[in-house]
């Protein structure tokens, strides 16, 4: 073993040229011709490839570095008996490609990233196999005229990412390795078909402030988490709603009388703990609206069990704490721990184990206003029910218009899992169930 300088080639006119791009680190292991750097002339930029193999000891330039012939780039451990030995069965060094690294010859950004004349080491990478990934159809116009260097187009390309779609954040708008995996992570994280895979273009850059005042404000992380969650089961789930109505005139007498009666305790039941009620009561009807489907899509998964989720208004976003085991619970059981629950939301000290292990979710607005809303489904569930504001309507009893409290109910639900006309089923089963409250202890 030796500990060698690896400096900078022979980069024929250039002088004194940036470091943009570290493509190693420290602790690495390299072959020869493994690009190290990528450098940035006023005229082009190119990557500078390794003269030995072995591991990086240490880097002994930064991004944003001047550097020219001759300057060290890092400090490696060589393997001398191994390249020896190695010597012995490779062809002579003259017979191999150069290190010497070619530039990209176009000065412009777009024209050095339209560059056909990629340094040796890129036309290896495209020998062995680099092509765009069956998953994802690539726009060579727009992935040529992207700004990044040729180790991460090599990278997009393995990855079958579509350069055009990735905003760079280097100097310049440069689009670098962090990039490219950011733009994966993002498109996993919003299902495999994600809009940059269903071949959606992004949504273009605006300057707002040209039109008026404006004022940026960052999204908190529950407002990320949430977005992300509900964009994927946007994209990914074939969503129906079915609206219907349920009457709660005696419902809301029972109630009131109730809340007189424990008002002196303390205790508050409000129409969502008998909505909670209603729901576990038509689970048990309609076992498949308390499924998931199984990773493979081909499965579902029922569950015995009746953990209700209840969308939860904070000032940070929504989040969605679930009611474990509500079927084993009392109207005022879960009007209390709807009560916790909620202010340990908006006091944000719920633990994940709050927000774990949901079977169907309730959004209820009914103490906000609105007349009918399309709820999400909460992913991995099949279903959701969204509540509106009851209002008092006439309605015709076969005889005459009577006033009665009309409560709006909003089903959505995955139609991989769910049928439409058991959707239907299921609100008509609700609906009944919130009519007649007795129907509930049958
Ligand atoms: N119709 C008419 N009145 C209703 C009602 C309905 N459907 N639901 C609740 N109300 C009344 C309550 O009785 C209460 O009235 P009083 O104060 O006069 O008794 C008032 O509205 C406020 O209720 P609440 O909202 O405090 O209590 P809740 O149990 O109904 O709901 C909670 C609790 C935590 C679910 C709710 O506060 C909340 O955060 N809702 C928002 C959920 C949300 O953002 N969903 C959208 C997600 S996107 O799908």
């Amino acid at each position: 073993m030796s500990i060698k300088e690896i400096v900078v080639p022979d980069i024929g006119d250039f002088d004194s040229v940036e470091v943009i791009e570290l493509l190693v680190a420290e602790g690495d292991v390299v072959q020869v011709e493994d690009s190290l750097i990528t450098v940035e002339s006023d005229k082009a930029s190119m990557e500078i490839p390794s003269s030995e193999a072995g591991k990086i000891i240490k880097l002994k330039i930064a991004i944003g570095d001047n550097i020219s012939e001759g300057s060290v780039i890092l400090m490696m451990e060589v393997d001398e008996s191994s390249k020896a030995s190695a010597a012995l069965t490779e062809k002579p060094q003259e017979e191999r490609n150069t290190s010497k690294p070619e530039p990209q010859k176009e000065s412009s950004h777009e024209k050095m990233a339209a560059a056909k004349s990629t340094p040796a080491k890129a036309s290896a990478g495209k020998a062995s196999g680099d092509k765009p990934s069956p998953t994802a159809k690539i726009d060579e116009v727009r992935f040529s005229k992207a700004y990044a260097s040729p180790s991460v187009r090599r990278f997009a390309r393995e990855l079958g990412v579509d350069l055009g779609n990735i905003e760079g954040s280097s100097r310049k708008g440069r689009i670098n390795r962090d990039d490219v995996k950011g733009f994966v992570k993002k498109t996993m994280a919003s299902g495999a078909s994600g809009g940059a895979s269903l071949g959606i273009k992004p949504m273009p850059e605006i300057d707002f402030s040209q039109f008026g005042e404006t004022e940026n404000q960052a999204l908190s992380k529950i407002n990320k988490l949430t977005g992300e969650f509900l964009h994927r089961s946007w994209v990914t789930v074939p969503h129906v709603t079915q609206f219907d109505e349920a009457d709660i005139t005696e419902m809301e007498a029972f109630r009131k009388q109730m809340g007189k009666e424990m008002e002196r305790e303390g205790i508050k039941i409000t129409p969502l703990a008998f909505i909670v009620w209603a729901v576990v009561a038509s689970l048990k009807a309609f076992p498949r609206f308390n499924s998931s489907l199984d990773a493979s899509g081909e499965n579902l998964i029922l569950k015995k069990y009746f953990n209700i989720g209840v969308a939860v208004d904070t000032p940070n976003g929504l989040v969605v704490p679930v009611i474990k085991e509500a079927d084993q619970k009392s109207l005022v059981e879960i009007s209390q721990e709807i009560r916790e629950l909620a202010i340990k939301a908006r006091d944000k000290q719920l633990k994940p184990s709050d927000m774990q292990g949901g079977c169907f979710t309730i959004s209820s607005l009914g103490g906000i206003g609105g007349t009918r809303f399309t709820p999400i489904v909460n992913t991995p569930e099949v279903a959701i029910l969204g509540v509106s504001r009851s209002k008092m309507e006439p309605v015709w009893n076969g005889k005459e218009f009577e006033p009665r409290l009309v409560l709006p109910l909003s089903l959505s639900y995955d139609h991989r899992v769910i049928d439409g006309a058991d959707g239907a089923r299921f609100t008509t089963h609700l609906s009944k169930m919130l009519t007649d409250i007795r129907r509930m202890m049958v």
